[in-house]
């Protein structure tokens, strides 16, 4: 690391059919303390983050609003970056991918992916998931329809196309992964995206016809109705950010030191993206780092169950550098991690108040009852040598994990040298040095502290960069590229200073902060929560339609594991057909003639091909499903509530 000029750093593009919560707030925050630290060890450090604006999921989000998709891409988007600004994410540029620059980057990208022979034009016939944004073939479907990713129905995409000749790369990525061990991190997902490649790659289809939310193919191509692949025009946002197709004045910073990404988009990144740089005859990136997934209280995070985290209350409520440490320190990087308040509330009160504000306290106290507040540090290696070495140690392992993105075993590295000086002072006991009148020991001892401290807080200050300059203020010095070089680079010692009171910096947390319902994105007024059950009025429940009705027809439907056709009389003048998810648990046989309760005024869907014009009630636990049935005989059709 400390050999390279220039490091560039890079967040997803988020999409702005969401607005921000914690997921992207973790990314974002990684992204942040790794430039922090980088520009602190005096590195030329070039941030990306933004927000990616164009396809189909857009357009439709936009219509379904009523809005144009670039009202609706604008409102979005300054909500992402209103909360970078917020959170003082230290970004170079925020880019859009409705931003001319990027439109004509990525039409340079394309042109010149031709000209090298890598594009051709077919007709695509697939399947495409419209929510993922991506292409699947037959044998990745489940259930022959449902796409792999979020289990949401495909749609079956005909349509004229331009490919890029993604096979023609195949041999030279899986040489790539194999020369260089850390280009996927955490590495045990490289091996994944290994096996995936190995499994063979078809040319990807980087063209849509059927909308025209997108950056259009080049002009030269005389084909208008063409606009790109959304993946495409979004991976080339960090090329086009540099002013790649244009002035060009950052192009330096590329390679990238490193994309930050989340698990869920590693094979656009780990397999599209260096293909695509290969076919411009540019350098790969260092490393592409995926993070896990968060969860809430222990379940996937969905707008439907109410339970998105929104990362400004959470900061405004328990401190914004509190939430980096704790999200930064939860969770192994690339594991996936939950958000609970009881385990931020922890890391507050033990990691930051214990072992972190307490030993500052105790300095000050020390300091301020032996020496009036002064410390000399001239004699901490002559004394305290082990622990000094120790300390050393531990600092100089910390670089490396931060590079490498193991930033949690950084953080619990950087804790090592707090607990070396807490158990110093329990160990060696200044009272009593100062009872044997062992002044210079006891000195050296409370210098130790104070020379520990500062280590800390420059090491820390990428994560908390507020909370450390007070820290540093306190011990008499400023954090900057200066201060890092003595003390973490030269392992120099504090010069002789008066050490200032702070207010505490980490109050005792004692109990949630928040209500459940205020950590919601959209906290909707009439809706509290009672033992986790969102309230509604009962004007909201009589909005379902719920009736009694018999099955009078089952049959099972062919190459599903998982869904029975069902005829169901609910007393209309003719039954209504239900595909239910049911199969596992019960034979058509059994449900021949029986009542159940059935939701009568869902939006009619279709799956695997037959509509679905109802919903069974059934409950499910551990010990299987049972349907929720009429406790005695009712006419078909009774209503339920
Ligand atoms: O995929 N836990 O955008 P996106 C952790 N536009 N991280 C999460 C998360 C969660 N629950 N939810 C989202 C896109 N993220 C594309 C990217 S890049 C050229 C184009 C984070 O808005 C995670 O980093 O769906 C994920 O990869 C990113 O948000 C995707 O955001």
């Amino acid at each position: 690391m400390s050999c390279e000029k220039s490091v560039y750093i890079t967040t997803p593009i988020y999409y702005v059919n969401d607005i921000a919560h914690i997921g992207h707030a973790y990314t974002t925050i990684i992204a942040d303390s790794i430039s922090r630290y980088s520009r602190l060890i005096g590195h030329d450090t070039f941030f990306l983050t933004g927000t990616d604006e164009h396809g189909q999921k857009i357009e439709e989000s936009a219509k379904a609003k009523g809005k144009s998709p670039k009202e609706y891409a604008d409102a979005i988007s300054a909500t992402f970056k209103n909360l970078w600004d917020e959170f003082e994410i230290s970004y170079d540029v925020f880019i859009r991918t409705t931003d001319e620059n990027h439109k004509i980057g990525a039409q340079k990208a394309f042109e010149v992916m031709a000209q090298k022979g890598d594009i051709y034009k077919d007709v695509y016939s697939g399947h495409y998931c419209i929510s993922c944004e991506t292409f699947f073939t037959k044998n990745q479907l489940l259930e022959e329809e449902f796409c792999p990713e979020c289990g949401k129905a495909t749609t079956i995409v005909e349509e004229e196309s331009y490919f890029f000749r993604l096979s023609k790369y195949q041999d030279k990525l899986l040489e790539w992964y194999e020369q260089n061990p850390s280009c996927i991190l955490p590495k045990s997902k490289r091996n994944e995206v290994i096996r995936f490649v190995e499994g063979g790659l078809e040319d990807l289809s980087i063209t849509r016809t059927s909308f025209d939310w997108g950056v259009k193919i080049p002009k030269s191509f005389n084909d208008p109705k063409h606009v790109m692949y959304v993946w495409l025009d979004a991976l080339m946002n960090y090329l086009t950010a540099l002013g790649y197709g244009g002035d060009e004045k950052n192009m330096h910073y590329w390679p990238a030191r490193v994309h930050l990404i989340g698990k869920d988009i590693l094979r656009f990144h780990a397999i599209y993206w260096p293909a695509f740089l290969m076919s411009l005859s540019l350098p790969l990136p260092k490393h592409i780092a995926a993070h896990g997934w968060w969860t809430r209280d222990g379940q996937k995070m969905s707008k439907s169950k109410g339970n998105v985290v929104n990362p400004k209350e959470v900061a405004n409520a328990y401190g914004l550098e509190n939430f980096r440490y704790f999200m930064l320190r939860e969770v192994p990087f690339g594991g996936d991690g939950d958000f609970s308040q009881k385990a931020l509330i922890d890391r507050i009160n033990s990691d930051l108040g214990n072992d972190l504000g307490n030993l500052l306290n105790r300095l000050i106290g020390m300091s301020g009852k032996y020496f009036e507040s002064t410390i000399d540090s001239s004699n901490v290696a002559h004394y305290y040598k082990e622990e000094f070495d120790q300390v050393k140690e531990s600092i100089d392992k910390l670089e490396p994990l931060l590079f490498e993105m193991q930033i949690h075993k950084y953080l619990e590295e950087l804790w090592r040298p707090l607990n070396i000086a807490n158990k110093a002072i329990d160990k060696h006991q200044p009272w009593v040095l100062m009872k044997e009148e062992k002044i210079d020991e006891a000195m050296a001892l409370v210098a130790l502290i104070a020379n520990i401290l500062a280590r800390v807080s420059v090491m820390l200050h990428p994560v908390m960069p507020k909370t450390t300059v007070k820290i540093a203020a306190s011990l008499g010095f400023e954090i900057t590229n200066a201060t890092w070089k003595k003390l973490i680079v030269n392992n120099d010692l504090l010069a002789t200073f008066t050490i200032a009171q702070v207010p505490p910096l980490f109050p005792r947390i004692e109990e949630p902060q928040l209500q459940e319902n205020e950590l919601k994105e959209e906290p909707k007024k009439e809706c509290k929560k009672e033992e986790g059950v969102a309230l509604i009025g009962i004007d909201d429940f009589f909005k379902t339609s719920i009736k009694v009705g018999t099955i009078i027809e089952a049959q099972e439907i062919e190459k599903s594991d998982r869904l029975l056709l069902l005829k169901v009389d609910i007393g209309e003048s003719s039954p209504r057909q239900v595909v239910a998810g049911i199969k596992e648990f019960y034979s058509p046989q059994d449900l021949l003639n029986t009542q159940i309760c059935l939701v009568a005024n869902l939006k009619p869907a279709k799956l695997m091909g037959n509509k679905s014009e109802g919903m069974i009630l059934a409950a499910k636990d551990t010990n299987g499903l049972s349907l929720i049935r009429p406790e005695a005989p009712k006419t078909n059709g009774t209503t339920v509530g």
